[in-house]
C-alpha cells in the first residue's frame, strides 16, 4: 500500500476512534443528568463511529498496509447543557469532514483510485452527519432552554435513527 495513503488512513482511524470515544463520554454525561433519550442516541452514535474505524482497519489490512491501533486519552468530561453537547458534536463532525477531504486529496495526489473509491462512502456519510447535527441544533435553538421543550426533545431523540450503520455498503 502507498505509504502516504497508509499514513493518512491511520490518522483517520485515530480520528474515528476519538469520535467514538468523544460521543461515548457525551452519552454517559447525558445519562448521568437524566437525558435518557439523548444518551441512547449518543451511545448509538458512538457505536457507529467505531464501525467507521473498523471499516478503515479492515480496508488497510486487506490491502496489505499496516494498521496502528491508537491509544486514546480519557478524562472527566461534563457539559453545561444539551446545546453545548451538540455544538461540540457539530464542531467535531466538521473536523472529521475536513480530514476526510484531506484523505481524498492524498488519494488523488498518489493516484490511489481504489482507496479514493472506498472513501466516497465516508464523503456522503459526512454530509449526512453534519446535516443531522445542524438540524438538532436548530431544534434546540427553537426550544431555547424551555424545560417542557427539552423533555420532549429528549424523548424524541430516543426514537431518532442514526441510520448510517444500516446504510453500510455490503462488504
Ligand atoms: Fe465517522 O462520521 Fe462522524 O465523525
Amino acid at each position: 500500500m502507498n505509504k502516504k495513503v497508509e499514513e493518512i488512513l491511520n490518522k483517520q482511524i485515530e480520528l474515528e476512534a476519538s469520535s467514538s470515544h468523544h460521543y461515548l463520554a457525551m452519552a454517559s454525561w447525558a445519562e448521568s443528568v437524566g437525558y435518557g433519550g439523548t444518551a441512547d442516541f449518543l451511545y448509538l452514535h458512538s457505536d457507529e463511529e467505531r464501525q467507521h474505524m473498523l471499516r478503515l482497519v479492515k480496508f488497510v489490512n486487506e490491502r496489505g498496509g499496516k494498521v496502528v491501533i491508537p491509544s486514546l486519552a480519557g478524562g472527566d468530561i461534563s457539559f453545561n447543557g444539551l446545546d453545548e453537547v451538540f455544538q461540540s458534536l457539530l464542531e467535531h463532525e466538521v473536523e472529521v469532514t475536513n480530514a476526510i477531504n484531506e484523505v481524498v486529496h492524498v488519494c488523488l495526489e498518489q493516484k490511489d483510485y481504489t482507496t479514493h473509491n472506498f472513501m466516497q462512502w465516508y464523503v456522503s456519510e459526512q454530509l449526512e452527519e453534519e446535516a443531522l447535527a445542524r438540524s438538532i441544533l436548530d431544534k434546540l435553538s427553537l426550544i431555547d432552554g424551555n424545560k417542557g421543550g427539552l423533555y420532549l426533545f429528549d424523548r424524541d431523540l430516543a426514537n431518532f435513527k442514526v441510520d448510517s450503520i444500516a446504510n453500510e455498503p455490503n462488504e
